[in-house]
């Protein structure tokens, strides 16, 4: 598989506004932000999208969630509330194969979904 944007960010060949990072998570500000407070969690291995996901990977989905919510008390958004998702494929507007996590808060937010 060729190296993803995102993969490029972890190897720190490109420049990013990184909140966040353990062994298996980088997370980062996005570039075009559609909130105040927009992060994407990205795991460190490429795993292109949420349908290549495999019962393997249920822990590090897990961890997601949680390196979500520590961003989000940093980001003293925890208690005002946030939303988090993941995009999938064209009708989901994806983006960059390589799976994440928006983390979008510091605002009222909009709608629930579309
Ligand atoms: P998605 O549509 O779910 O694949 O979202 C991809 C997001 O990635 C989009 O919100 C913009 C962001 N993005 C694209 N290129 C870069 C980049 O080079 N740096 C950062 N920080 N974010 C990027």
């Amino acid at each position: 598989m060729s190296e993803t944007l995102f993969s490029r960010i972890i190897n720190r060949e490109l420049p990013a506004d990184i909140v966040y990072e353990d062994d298996e998570i980088l997370a980062f500000r996005d570039i075009n932000p559609q909130a105040p407070v927009h992060v994407l969690i990205v795991p460190k291995i490429e795993i292109a999208t949420v349908n290549d996901l495999e019962s393997e990977h249920a822990e590090l989905i897990g961890k997601m969630v949680l390196a979500a919510k520590q961003v989000a008390i940093q980001e003293g958004i925890a208690q005002d509330g946030y939303r988090l998702v993941f995009n999938c494929n064209k009708h989901g507007c994806q983006l960059v194969f390589h799976i994440h996590m928006h983390l979008l808060g510091g605002k009222q937010l909009r709608g629930s979904a579309a």
